[in-house]
């Protein structure tokens, strides 16, 4: 069928409608992740968000650096929801239970039981960078916000490699598939397949589906309960870190979010020495990036050279072909050769170059794999802020061209102004949430 005309918005335009979208979401101490699907500050998207604000407001992005960590856990973790006081979301505070049951969990603001991806430290870089580049007030709030939220950021990091490296190698794991970002990824489908919700689930109402245009952009029924479960086996052992990565029924090596600490641990070194951080914090760091590194090399497939998930429960590998598989590209680490070869990949057929699709940006997973779904959410679709950290880390790591083409197919994607969650990688049709703010964010940051 022939798709409608849709609007192309100019780059001013566009910039306007991304800090229209910001200020919209905005409670003034947050940024929601969306008006209406998640209306509460989540991990990742906070880092995102920042990025954006930092373009737009130093302070107002030092803020929400600082909403996110009055969050942290006691023990280092930063959980995957700090909750506002909208209640349009479930699981909310009331399922999670976490200061009922947690020490570490603070009483206030209500706070969810796992984490995301650590991409925080690349916020604070922008931040430190938008200061700095302005100067006067902005580079003070910048440099004070550096003091006070880098041993935060630290403690963060150190959390992750203490408690979610159960092979010691490196490799971080996620014990949720909430917790890699990317929900209900066929990555995830196999390790799933061996979570069993018991038959005491507590019963629960969901609360996503009337919000997006159609609930096949959603995960199914199905996934909701053993993502519940998950969280009832961690309610009950009161989130202890360790007793869940001991016990829990779901527990794999995310070379995604392994690359991505690997990333932020050099990022928050660099930030480190810049700011004459503790010596032996800086090298620890760096200590901790160059080990995750090597285990992101560690899971390359022999046969096509993707990057692999490692199911720590069952013991094997996951060869599902998603976005995680060049993870390598965003924490470097690749002889020339064999960088050479992944960007040839990711631009190759089965990916960025695949003929059938309407922007050349990375699906989430090929459009050449049964598991390709292209309107729902993680099993196909194109989400503009992975094309930013894609595109972001390739630029530092050399990449410029490759980062350079990913940003201007994804603008060309988003220029129809309703900053979409994720879009048809097939047909360019907005999906999921509008205003979307990881999405804005990301935006500002490109035409800034
Ligand atoms: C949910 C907020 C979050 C993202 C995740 C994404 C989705 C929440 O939205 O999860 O209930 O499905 O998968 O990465 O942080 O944007």
């Amino acid at each position: 069928a022939p798709q409608p005309q849709r609007p192309r918005l100019g780059t001013v335009a566009l910039a306007s409608g991304a800090a229209w979208v910001l200020a919209g979401n905005d409670t003034g101490t947050m940024v929601t992740a969306s008006p209406r699907l998640y209306p509460h500050m989540w991990s990742w998207d906070a880092a995102f968000i920042m990025v954006g604000l930092a373009q737009l407001d130093v302070d107002r992005a030092a803020r929400e650096m600082e909403t996110l960590l009055s969050g942290q856990w006691a023990d280092g973790m930063i959980p995957h929801i700090v909750f506002s006081d909208e209640n349009g979301y479930f699981p909310g505070p009331d399922r999670w239970q976490t200061a009922v049951v947690c020490e570490h969990a603070p009483a206030r603001p209500h706070t969810s039981g796992i984490c995301q991806p650590p991409v925080h430290a690349v916020a604070l870089r922008k931040i430190v960078d938008a200061g700095r580049r302005r100067g006067g007030a902005d580079r003070r709030r910048a440099e004070s916000l550096l003091r006070t939220s880098w041993p935060r950021l630290f403690a963060w990091q150190r959390w992750l490699a203490t408690h979610r490296d159960p092979l010691g190698t490196g490799l971080i794991a996620v014990t949720h598939g909430w917790e890699s970002g990317m929900d209900n990824s066929p990555r995830w489908d196999s390790a799933y397949a061996s979570v069993r919700p018991g038959g005491d689930l507590p019963p629960y109402v969901r609360k996503d589906l009337d919000k997006v245009g159609d609930e096949g952009e959603r995960p199914t029924d199905d996934e909701y309960d053993r993502y519940l479960w998950l969280i009832e086996e961690m309610r009950r052992v009161g989130y202890r870190a360790d007793e869940i990565v001991r016990t829990g029924s779901f527990l794999v090596g995310d070379v995604f979010m392994t690359a991505l600490f690997a990333l932020s641990c050099e990022v928050l070194a660099e930030l480190g020495e810049e700011s004459r951080q503790p010596g032996e914090q800086v090298a620890q760091l760096r200590h901790w990036a160059a080990r995750s590194r090597s285990a992101v090399l560690a899971t390359r497939d022999p046969a096509t050279g993707l990057a692999r998930d490692f199911d720590v429960r069952a013991e094997k590998w996951i060869t599902t072909p998603s976005i995680a598989g060049f993870s390598p590209l965003l924490c470097g680490g690749l002889s020339p050769e064999d960088q050479t070869a992944l960007v040839a990949a990711l631009e190759g057929p089965d990916w960025m170059g695949h003929p059938g699709l309407a922007v050349a940006t990375p699906p989430t997973v090929s459009p050449s794999a049964p598991e390709f779904m292209p309107k729902q959410y993680w099993r196909g679709p194109q989400w503009p802020v992975i094309s930013w950290l894609f595109s972001w880390a390739m630029r530092r790591g050399g990449m410029y061209d490759t980062a350079a083409d990913i940003r201007a197919e994804t603008l060309r994607l988003v220029s129809d102004g309703t900053f979409a969650e994720y879009y048809h990688p097939l047909t360019g049709a907005p999906l999921g949430s509008l205003s979307q703010s990881w999405t804005a964010a990301v935006v500002l940051d490109w035409l800034y």
